[in-house]
């Protein structure tokens, strides 16, 4: 069995978890934030059979789309002022960023 840990745009994750529950496969949607742009992500944990893997990496790869964002970054370098001045940045998110991690055991109590 696997963990898949897929952070994702909060923009695809419904669609994501609906698509992933009508193929019968078990998912636990979390609200999480980005460290880099400081907005808001949707990490979903979804655990499954080996045999089944493949196919829960095709429905996040069908569903997930990358997208450009504008992010606000503080200039390296000081101006005159002394201030740091922060200007816009463009950047690409997504489609999704994915951790396969392998299950020692699956418990339900
Ligand atoms: P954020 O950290 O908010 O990053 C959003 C996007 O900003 C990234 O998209 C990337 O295009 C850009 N970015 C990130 N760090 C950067 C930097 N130091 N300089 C320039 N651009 C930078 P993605 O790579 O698609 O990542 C989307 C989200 O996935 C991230 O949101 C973060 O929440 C998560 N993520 C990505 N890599 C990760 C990792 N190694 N560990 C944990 N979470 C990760």
């Amino acid at each position: 069995m696997k963990l898949i840990v897929a952070i994702v745009q909060d923009e695809d994750s419904s669609r994501l978890v609906s698509s992933l529950m009508n193929e019968g496969y078990g998912v636990t949607k979390l609200a999480t934030t980005g460290g880099f742009l400081r907005a808001g992500n949707t990490t979903l944990l979804v655990g499954v059979e080996d045999d089944r893997f493949d196919g829960a990496m095709a429905v996040i790869e069908k569903v997930c789309k990358s997208r450009k964002q504008i992010a606000t970054s503080p200039s390296p370098v000081a101006g005159a002022s002394g201030v740091y001045v922060p200007y816009p940045i463009e950047v690409m998110v997504g489609g999704a960023t994915i951790f396969v991690v392998p299950v020692e055991k699956f418990i339900k109590l």
